[in-house]
């Protein structure tokens, strides 16, 4: 038992490096790869076999053999995780009673080829896209967001539409709140003197409900509407594995309680 609990802090740091692409790992990558799936594979036999001594001893002597070598190639790729480049936006998380019955509306309002339906916990609205950011400038842009102050403010969603360019179906608002609206500029401009390219058309505050959407769908007539208060913004990684777009909330800036 004593095994396992040691090894236990090792085991998530192997499957959270073999959870990355292949694809992303430079060089020999593909057999570390292999060769730790042999280790994690060992590890598991011994513990399906309740804990074998003989077993037991086997994956000692190659995780003690292993061990020096991993910690490198953790590090490594620590190390390399850290310095790649990341896809970041600025956004606007929904509550999750919202993001449930939106998804319900979704489901009973648009035919199921209408496009390809976003995730539940993926909703959110965008502030500002900055595209792929360095570590530094990662930084200086969660440095300058930090120094935001501006009350919070309420969300009504209350309008939807379709972009057939994009091919996207959105969820948006009638009427923006001031706050969103200085927000967003606020970001964009940050983001735009950071180097990051900001796209010339005007922010147009929405949620993408459904993506490729090539054929123009109907969309519901007015009457739907969520309302909810934003107490804060956050800074989302995007990163795409194992077919899917997964989004990891970085940071969170909450707004000023005091309004
Ligand atoms: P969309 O939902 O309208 O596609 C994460 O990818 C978020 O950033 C999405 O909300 C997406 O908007 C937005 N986004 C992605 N690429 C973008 C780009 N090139 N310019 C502006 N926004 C972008």
């Amino acid at each position: 038992p004593r095994l396992q609990q040691d090894n236990a802090p090792v085991d998530m740091a192997i499957g959270e490096y073999l959870q990355r692409q292949p694809g992303r790992f430079p060089g020999a990558g593909w057999r570390i790869e292999q060769y730790l799936r042999r280790l994690l594979q060992c590890g598991k036999k011994f513990r399906e076999d309740g804990g074998n001594r003989q077993l037991g001893h086997e994956w000692l002597r190659r995780l003690t053999f292993a061990g020096k070598h991993c910690s490198i190639l953790i590090i490594h790729y620590r190390v390399s995780i850290m310095s790649e480049p990341k896809r970041l936006f600025f956004a606007l998380e929904l509550p999750a009673e919202a993001q449930r019955q939106i998804v319900h509306w979704r489901a009973a309002n648009f035919a199921e080829d209408a496009g390809r339906p976003v995730a539940a916990d993926n909703l959110h609205l965008t502030l500002a896209f900055l595209g792929e950011v360095s570590a530094d400038k990662q930084r200086a842009l969660a440095a300058l967001a930090g120094r935001i102050h501006q009350p919070g403010f309420t969300l009504t969603l209350d309008d939807a539409g379709q972009w057939l360019r994009s091919r996207v179906v959105w969820l948006g608002t009638r009427r923006p709140p001031r706050g969103l609206l200085q927000l967003a500029s606020l970001l964009r401009a940050q983001a735009a003197r950071s180097g990051c390219y900001q796209s010339p058309q005007p922010f147009h505050p929405h949620i993408t409900l459904l993506r490729e959407a090539r054929h123009a769908v109907p969309i519901p007539p007015p009457g739907f509407s969520w309302t909810f208060a934003v107490s804060e913004f956050v800074l989302y990684e995007s990163r795409f594995s194992r077919g899917r777009t997964r989004y990891t909330a970085l940071e969170r800036y909450p707004f000023n309680k005091e309004s």
